[in-house]
């Protein structure tokens, strides 16, 4: 009997499965890649008896492989807080779904694991960007301010490290970081000790800087948009870069714009105070889908660049 671990490959995926993990240590095979990348479960060949636990991409946008895979006698456990649709019935299913907006799903498996690894769980809530959330789940470790931003700080980079067009972009493979995660218990000594972490550090501190030094294309109050260059530092910094914009400004709507291919890749995030209206926006593009909160399109040819700058004013 194999057992599989299929987690997303960001902050949210590798410290829900630290948590499970350090709970229940057990051999698995890792199916994981860039944040992105969220098909997973088309990527587990399993056979009746084996075991399969999914942390963090959207069930619905799994539906078919999981159909397969309970149609197979493989039994699954599923944790998540993406869009699930309709959750199949089947004894071979278990599920922890929650898409309430202030849930992530390190704080799924905390609630599961009934507190057991809560500053793993804390840290990949900062990573998914839920700072509220974070601090709250944390008030029981009672951690000074100082502890907080270490935990913090550890969420981006370990979030962070998930963004590219490919695995090729990232400095970790994540199912290489996971590995190198694994054995410290408390995140406090991955900080302290670990090796990887400082290169998180310089890396993540690199890329943020060549970020920083971007003018945003368009700005007022309640809009940016920046035009990131075609660059490996460029696709593995757009999101936290995006994130660590919103949080500094609140009010306003973040578009990022990564040039590629005749075009760009963009990403939105509605405000953060009004965390709405990114889906429908990115809707009107072809290419486009996500969420509420945050969406992009695939390909925004560079003609339809003046057309999507009004559409993104119009929509905040
Ligand atoms: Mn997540």
């Amino acid at each position: 009997m194999k057992n599989f671990d299929v987690f997303n490959g960001d902050a949210d995926g590798i410290c829900a499965l630290q948590q499970l993990r350090l709970a229940e240590p057990k051999e698995t095979v890792l199916v994981t890649g860039v944040k992105r990348d969220i098909n997973l479960l088309k990527k587990v060949t399993a056979a009746a008896g084996d075991a399969v636990t999914v942390l963090d991409i959207s069930l619905d946008k799994n539906r078919d492989d999981l159909l397969r895979l309970l149609q197979q006698g493989v039994s699954v456990r599923y944790f998540d807080h993406h869009f699930a649709g309709e959750i199949p019935e089947s004894n071979l299913l278990q599920s922890f779904i929650d898409t309430e907006a202030n849930i992530c799903t390190c704080l799924l498996v905390n609630q599961y694991l009934e507190g057991a690894f809560l500053p793993w769980a804390v840290t990949g809530a900062f990573g998914d960007n839920l700072y509220t959330a974070a601090r709250e789940a944390a008030a029981p470790l009672q951690l000074s301010e100082q502890e907080l931003e270490q935990l913090r700080y550890l969420g981006t980079l370990i979030n962070y490290n998930g963004y590219g067009a490919s695995l090729d972009d990232l400095l970790f493979h994540p199912d290489d970081l996971y590995r190198t995660i694994k054995p410290y218990s408390d995140p406090f000594d991955f900080i302290r000790d670990d090796p990887a972490c400082a290169r998180l550090q310089q890396g993540y501190e690199k890329d943020i800087a060549s970020a920083e030094a971007i003018k945003a294309s368009y700005e007022d109050d309640a809009h940016a948009i920046y035009i990131l260059p075609d660059e490996k530092w460029a696709r593995r910094v757009s999101g936290v870069f995006a994130n660590q914009l919103a949080q500094q400004y609140p009010d306003r709507a973040h578009a990022m714009l990564t040039e590629r291919e005749g075009g760009y890749l963009v990403s939105v995030r509605a405000p953060l105070n009004n965390r709405t209206g990114a889906d429908v926006l990115c809707r009107q593009f072809a290419t486009g889908g996500g969420r509420k909160a945050a969406a992009g399109i695939n390909h925004l040819s560079t003609k339809d660049f003046s057309l999507f700058r009004e559409a993104f004013l119009e929509a905040f």
